[in-house]
Formats: C-alpha cells, sequence, structure tokens
C-alpha cells in the first residue's frame, strides 16, 4: 500500500486537563481499564502506574507536536548515541517539568494514596555505571529543555548496573531487575526494527554501469527492536525521544529442530541473540575487551545509523544534505565502529563515492572523550573485526590509509608521529583504536573539562592534534539543575524563590543574586535550617538502613561516587584512620564532629576498589563502636549507591569530597551537584574542580595537593613515596594500624599489599598528597567553626553554580559542533 503524505499542520491532539478532578478520575480510570485493578485490592504497584500513565498522557500532545514541528520546519536533529543513559527515576522529573506535582499529589491524596510513596517505588532505571551515562541522561533533558530536536540512542538492558549488597563488608553483586514490573513509560515499535547482521563474507559486485561496489554478506542476523520513552523538558518546552534498541531473534524459535526433538538447539538463537541487550557491562573506565561487548556496540550503533538515514531519507529523499541536517555525537569510543558503519551505508548501499562520503561522515559525526585513563582505551584486535565485522575492517584499512597518505605528507611529521595516527596498534597484537577512529571520522572532537581538554591535545591526541589542529575543543560538564536542585532540594529551592523571586528557575545564572544575601544573618539562618531538615532526612536512612546513629549536627563529610583508586577513597579512610587515632590520643580538644559517608560501587573484577570497600567498613565497625571517640567521628559506607541515593545524600551534605589525583579525573560532575546544592568544595586542581575554583574564588572552596605538573614530574622522577611516609608521623601510624590488622583482627594481613603498594610505588599520590590533605581538613574544621562563615560560602557556592548547568553545556554543542539553534 502507498503511504499517504503526511499533513504536518492537521490538529494535534488535545491536551489533557490537568485538574485535581481530571486527574483523579483518570488515574481511577487507568488503574481499572489500563492496570486491570479493581481499587479495594489494588497494589501500590498498580496505583503507580496508573499515575504514570495519566502523567505519560500529560506529555504526549507535545511529543507529538514536537516531532510535527521538526518534520515542518525541517530543522537539523541531533542524536546522540551512547551505550549508557543513567536516567534513575522518570516520574518526579516529568511531574515536575510539567507542572504536575500539586495537582497529582492532591489527586492522589483524595483516592487515600501518597505520592511520595508511589514516587518511592518507581525502580531506577540504572542504564549505566556512573559519570558518562548520568551525564547524558542531564543531557537529554537539557537538549529538551533548551528545544533542540534530538534523539538519545542506546540500548535497553534487560538488567542495568547490578545491586550491591554488603556480606561482612564485602561488595556483594546481584542482578538488576527495572523491568519486573513492566515499564510505563516506554512504547514498544515494531515497526520500527532493524536487521542486524554479523559474520559472514564481503563479495563485489559490478553494477550496470561498471561500477564495482563491495556487498556485505551476514552470516548471522538478528533483529533491533525499537522501544521509545518521552523525555520532556523544562515546562514542558520540547518532548524528545529516547530510543532504546532490544535484540531479538528472526525467528523465535527453530520449529524443525524442535520437532526432530532438539527443544533446547530450537531457542539456541533465540537467546544468542536476546544476550546482546541482556546486561549492562559493569566496569566503569576499563575497556571491557570481549566479544559480546564489541557486539553491543555494533548492534546499537547500525540500528541506530539505519533508522537516521531511514528518517533522513523519508523528509529529503537524498543523504547529499546528510551533514546539513543531522548531527551525530558519540558519547566517547562506544559508538565509534558507527563511522565505519554510515561509510558502509553512504558507500555500499547508496552508491556515494568514497571522498564525497567521507566528507558527509566528518561533517555529521562528533566525538566526546570522557577519559584519559590508558586501560580505558577502546581498541578490538583486527582478527575479532575481521570476523565479526569484516565490511567494517576494510574501510577501516582505507581510512587509515587515507590518513596515512596525509600524515607523511605533513611537513615535519616523523615516522613515528605517523605510526601514533595509525588506527592500528601494531604493538602486541594488531588492533584497531577506537579513540583513533572516532577522532578522524569527527569535525569536533570534544573534552568534557578545560584541563582535560589541554591534557588530551598534550597526551592520548597529541599527534593527531598536530594534524588537525581546529578539531579539538573543550565542552566543560554540567548537571541538570531540575533533578539536582529543584527537584532533589524543594527547600532549597523555596528559600531561594521567597528570597530573589523565581527567575533563576528559568535561568540558573540567575542565582548569582543570592551573592548579595551571602552575609545576611536572617538568610543565613534559614539556609542553614534547609540544610538541618535534609541532614535529618539523610540520618534517618541511614538509621533505618544501617542502623547506625549519626548527629545531624556533626559535620556530614561525603564521597559519593563510583569506587577508583584513582579518586582516591583510600586517602579519605586513612584520614579518618588519623583522625580516631587523634581523638583517641587528645580527647580533651574541641574537635568538630565528623559523619564520613561513602557511597559508591566497584567493577566486580576490580579487586582493589573491592578492597577499598571492606576496608571502610571495617573502619566503620571499630570506630562506630569505640565510646573512647564519644560520636565525635562516625563513619558510614551506604550500600547500592544510585542515583535515587544520591537525591537524597547531596542535599544533606556539608562537606564534598573531590580528591582525585590531579590530571585523572576529566571532569567531575558529583562536584557540580553539592555545588548547587551549598556544600563546600574539599578538592584538588583537577577536572571540573578547576573551573569551579575560578567560579566560586578561592575563599569558598578548599583546594589543596599536588598539580597536574607535580604528580607527572614525580612520576617521571620514580621517586620513592617513602620518604614521604617517613616525614609524616600520623600517616605512617595511620599506614600501620591498617597494615598489622588494627582494622581486621580477623584477618591481619588482608591490607597488607594495599598499604604496601603506598610505599613502593603510590601511582595515585596518597601518601604524598596526605599531609596537604590532612591540612586542608584542618582548615574546613576551623571553617566549621565560624558557623556564619561556614554558611555564607556555602551560599556563594549555590550561588555560583549557574555555569555548571547543562543547559549551557548544550548551548556550546549545539553552536560550536552541532549547528542548531536553540531557546
Ligand atoms: C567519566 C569521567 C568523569 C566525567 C564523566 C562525564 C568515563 C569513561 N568517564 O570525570 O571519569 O565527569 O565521564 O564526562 O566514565
Amino acid at each position: 500500500m502507498p503511504q499517504k503524505p503526511i499533513v504536518y499542520d492537521a490538529p494535534t491532539p488535545e491536551p489533557r486537563a490537568t485538574t485535581v478532578e481530571a486527574l483523579q478520575a483518570e488515574i481511577l480510570e487507568n488503574l481499572i481499564y489500563s492496570v486491570g485493578k479493581d481499587p479495594i485490592v489494588a497494589r501500590p504497584h498498580d496505583w503507580l502506574k496508573a499515575t504514570i500513565l495519566a502523567v505519560r498522557d500529560r506529555i504526549m500532545d507535545r511529543w507529538m507536536e514536537s516531532s510535527r514541528e521538526t518534520w515542518r520546519t525541517s530543522h537539523k536533529r541531533v542524536y546522540y548515541l551512547s551505550l549508557e543513559f543513567l536516567i534513575g527515576r522518570l516520574m518526579r522529573d516529568a511531574m515536575s517539568n510539567v507542572g504536575l506535582m500539586e495537582p497529582v499529589a492532591e489527586a492522589l491524596k483524595n483516592l487515600n494514596v501518597d505520592l511520595g510513596d508511589l514516587i518511592a517505588l518507581e525502580p531506577d532505571a540504572a542504564l549505566g555505571n556512573g559519570g558518562l551515562g548520568r551525564l547524558a541522561a542531564c543531557f537529554l533533558e537539557s537538549m529538551s529543555s533548551v528545544k533542540i530536536p534530538a534523539y538519545g540512542y542506546g540500548i535497553r538492558y534487560v538488567h542495568g548496573l547490578f545491586r550491591q549488597e554488603m556480606s561482612e563488608g564485602w561488595q556483594v553483586e546481584l542482578p538488576e531487575d527495572w523491568l519486573a514490573h513492566g515499564n510505563p513509560w516506554e512504547f514498544e515499535r515494531r515497526e520500527s526494527a532493524y536487521e542486524v547482521g554479523f559474520g559472514g563474507h564481503v563479495e563485489p559486485v559490478t553494477d550496470p554501469d561498471g561500477t564495482v561496489r563491495q556487498e556485505w554478506h551476514p552470516n548471522e542476523h538478528l533483529l533491533a527492536v525499537a522501544y521509545d520513552t518521552p523525555i520532556v523538558g523544562w515546562r514542558g518546552s520540547r518532548v524528545n525521544t529516547l530510543r532504546l534498541w532490544s535484540a531479538q531473534p528472526i525467528d523465535p524459535i527453530l520449529l524443525d529442530k524442535f520437532n526432530s526433538g532438539d527443544h533446547i538447539g530450537a531457542l539456541e538463537e533465540s537467546s544468542k541473540a536476546e544476550a546482546i541487550t541482556r546486561v549492562l557491562y559493569p566496569a566503569d573506565s576499563t575497556a571491557a575487551g570481549q566479544e559480546l561487548r564489541l557486539r553491543q556496540e555494533f548492534f546499537f550503533s547500525s540500528a541506530s545509523l539505519k533508522d537516521i538515514v531511514r528518517r533522513h531519507l523519508q523528509q529529503y529523499g537524498d543523504l547529499g544534505s546528510l551533514s546539513e541536517k543531522v548531527a551525530i555525537q558519540l558519547n566517547d569510543t562506544h559508538p565509534a565502529i558507527s563511522v565505519a558503519e554510515l561509510m558502509r551505508i553512504l558507500v555500499d548501499e547508496n552508491g556515494i563515492k568514497w571522498a564525497k562520503a567521507w566528507k558527509i561522515a566528518k561533517g555529521t559525526f562528533g566525538y566526546t572523550n570522557h577519559t584519559l585513563l590508558p586501560e580505558a582505551l577502546e581498541s578490538w584486535p583486527v582478527a575479532l573485526l575481521e570476523r565479526l565485522l569484516p565490511r567494517h575492517m576494510q574501510i577501516v584499512y582505507q581510512i587509515n590509509a587515507d590518513i596515512l597518505t596525509e600524515a607523511r605528507g605533513k611537513k615535519g611529521f616523523s615516522d613515528q608521529q605517523v605510526a601514533a595516527v595509525s588506527l592500528i596498534d601494531e604493538h602486541g597484537g594488531r588492533r584497531v583504536r577506537m579513540g583513533q577512529l572516532a577522532f578522524v571520522g569527527s569535525h569536533s572532537i570534544n573534552g568534557v573539562s578545560a584541563l582535560h581538554t589541554e591534557l588530551m591535545k598534550q597526551t592520548v591526541f597529541a599527534d593527531l592534534h598536530k594534524l588537525y589542529p581546529e578539531r579539538i575543543n573543550n565542552k566543560t560538564n554540567g548537571i541538570t539543575p531540575r533533578r539536582w536542585l529543584m527537584q532533589c532540594n524543594p527547600g532549597l529551592t523555596k528559600l531561594v524563590t521567597d528570597r530573589i523571586g523565581p527567575d533563576f528557575l528559568d535561568d540558573v545564572d540567575k542565582l548569582h543574586q543570592l551573592l548579595a544575601h551571602a552575609e545576611d544573618p536572617g538568610f543565613q539562618k534559614q539556609f542553614a535550617e534547609v540544610k538541618l531538615t535534609n541532614k535529618k532526612r539523610l540520618a534517618k536512612l541511614i538509621k533505618d538502613r544501617m542502623n547506625i546513629t549519626v548527629s545531624p549536627e556533626a559535620m556530614f563529610d561525603v564521597q559519593i561516587k563510583r569506587i577508583h583508586e584513582y579518586k582516591r577513597q583510600l586517602l579519605n579512610i586513612i584520614h579518618a584512620v588519623a583522625l580516631y587515632d587523634e581523638i583517641r590520643a587528645h580527647p580533651e580538644k574541641e574537635w568538630v564532629p565528623r559523619v564520613k559517608i561513602f557511597a559508591g560501587k566497584a567493577a566486580p573484577s576490580y579487586w582493589n576498589a573491592k578492597l577499598i570497600i571492606k576496608l571502610i567498613n571495617d573502619v566503620a565497625r571499630v570506630i562506630n563502636n569505640d565510646p573512647a571517640v564519644r560520636g565525635l567521628l562516625k563513619v558510614v559506607f551506604l550500600p547500592n549507591y544510585n542515583v535515587s541515593l544520591a537525591e537524597v545524600i547531596v542535599p544533606a551534605a556539608d562537606l564534598s569530597e573531590q580528591i582525585s589525583t590531579a590530571g585523572m579525573e576529566a571532569s567531575g560532575t558529583g562536584n557540580m551537584k553539592f555545588m548547587a546544592n551549598g556544600a563546600i568544595t574539599i578538592g584538588t586542581m583537577d577536572g571540573a574542580n578547576v573551573e569551579m575554583h575560578k567560579e566560586v574564588g578561592d575563599d569558598n572552596i578548599v583546594i589543596f595537593g599536588l598539580t597536574t605538573e607535580e604528580v607527572e614530574d614525580k612520576r617521571g622522577r620514580s621517586e620513592v613515596p617513602r620518604a614521604a611516609i617517613d616525614k609524616s608521623p600520623r600517616l605512617r601510624e595511620a599506614l600501620e594500624s591498617i597494615s598489622s590488622g588494627v582494622f581486621s583482627p580477623d584477618d591481619p594481613h588482608r591490607y597488607r599489599d594495599l598499604i604496601g603498594g603506598l610505599y613502593d610505588h603510590d601511582w595515585f599520590m596518597v601518601a604524598r598528597d596526605f599531609d596537604a590533605y590532612a591540612a586542608a581538613q584542618s582548615k574546613v574544621d576551623a571553617i566549621w567553626r565560624d558557623k556564619k562563615r561556614w554558611t555564607a560560602m556555602a551560599i556563594r557556592n549555590t550561588a555560583s553554580v549557574g555555569f555548571f548547568s547543562s543547559d549551557r553545556t548544550i548551548r556550546q554543542y549545539a553552536s560550536e559542533i552541532w549547528d542548531v539553534p536553540t531557546a
């Protein structure tokens, strides 16, 4: 049947009423007719579903209008390709962005249901590991808020990031099951399914006009089925789509096998296909390296590109205009194979000449790098690519040949530099470097903080930067102020609104007006009261989950993030031990009561990270049970850190620990969330801390430690860390007590190697930064004792957070990389 032409100016669906009565009636109706439950027996999950459906219905009209508008106006579309979207819960975000919080709460109350209880019931969509995935989620929300026609493309993992439980202080990983009760937010789009292939061979074919094309004949086929989730921007400005792909077999069951009695074999293909989108790889900042991971990467890249090309052809009929109408951002190298896949689609499937296709691809792609850690730089064995994606391997070779020719022709380029820009790493087994592929296939390569971008130019991409000096640019990360201030901290939002009016809700830069009130005693008192209320809520959570009593009056000193040696949770816990020793040695001193709060997951195969979790728990047990410290010091490790837990912890924090070894944290985004919520940062000159320091001023942040250059220098000279330990009695004592088993009497040698490493090499400069860190913590204590000064600093942090809004970040991507307008 021929498709009817689409009439974009036909009337859009009528918006649904948002009165309490209408909502109440509709929630009830959903419960009966969509969930199929009698209200008298409905369970909380049934109410949750009925409520989400009512909220969702109030987004649909805008969703359709947003997409119609893009078709009508022929605006350029932005596609954000990311293997991770760490969204968390959606309901409160959606309700708050379309102004439904109050009427829905009221409607539910009339039905004897508590909205807060329902919110807490919604599972986190934890389709990401940490910063990279959460950034993608903030970007989605900001792209809708600043009205960019955008799509997120990713994978619909059946199991998101594992659930972390503690067994005697050790991390145990359990499967996460966010889809167990269904997912009322998503729409399955059976009609948007694409075939994705693997393996097979490549065959040259001669067209009637005599041109020779390469044709890929995969020998494995599966289906990518789309699931769409609406992402609504602030004040419902625009609704974009997050399209997640699910892998399914082409034949759900092989009936001939089944009929011949091979019941397991009949389902083999089906489970093999589904395996691709079953679980999220739980490694943060390390390349996973397995074949299944490469399959995930190609699967979602290929499906997304086919969808993008299909949409473009439907609207414009010609791929020559692709880069004018489409911008594709590669979130790290995970989708880098897209460069080869787009070339294949353009050249092999659409007959576009190589040179023209290459220009289109480069004009279309942008690539964001998120880490300089060598272990995170993806590369795939040539042999694996040849087997799994034979045509793509040929394309990579051809791209490489062009790049090498260009490099050889570059004046002053040495053989060594030519080898460095090669897409093929010839050391120790030939491998394709995905960072290089993403770089050469993109017109823009960006880092995520000013420092990180400079280091990219000097380290990983030094030679490519010389070859293409215009391409690297910086886009300092940001966070959405809706989720990370307005929704998670309604108390502070109300206080600020009362003081400076509501304009900051639409323009966070207006928070600057708070600077004038930083010293106002009345405002300080209210600001401190909001913090105290948030701390009481966290104290209750700690009591309920851990049975540990903490005083909300104590300083809440917080480090929440993935557990990684470079993030230096070890430095923090060693400081706790040193403090513990001092308090016991001098109980008569005026100590500032502190609660050290940790949370974070370790990659399941990262032994030292898991050992650090155990150490924190061992130290916590001893300190929390020692009456000698009289509650002056408590240590808490909160299990199963996720977005929802962060939303409770961040508003309650006094001190934000951002203490990575300088040069190693690309940006950090947790640092910005704490800043928004009036915590004071203790941090190194690393990542975005450098820019936070600039924004808030030296007096309102506590900076310590070695700089990137000093770290480099010490590593280069292979300086022995032992000297630093010998010179610091406090550090030495703390290390000796840990390594001698004071905190692990059941296994006295448990930490011998971990601590031994600090004496031998101390790659992360824990020992060499310890004294500076301890001195910075004493400075923090001194400021804390001066309540007025502390609160003024906290207010100035909130006031200065505007630059770190992801709206600002996205506007910069839009104007400097994507060339699209924003609101
Ligand atoms: C992380 C960095 C963080 C940064 C986020 C978002 C990876 C690979 N990188 O410092 O470690 O804030 O990306 O850019 O997860």
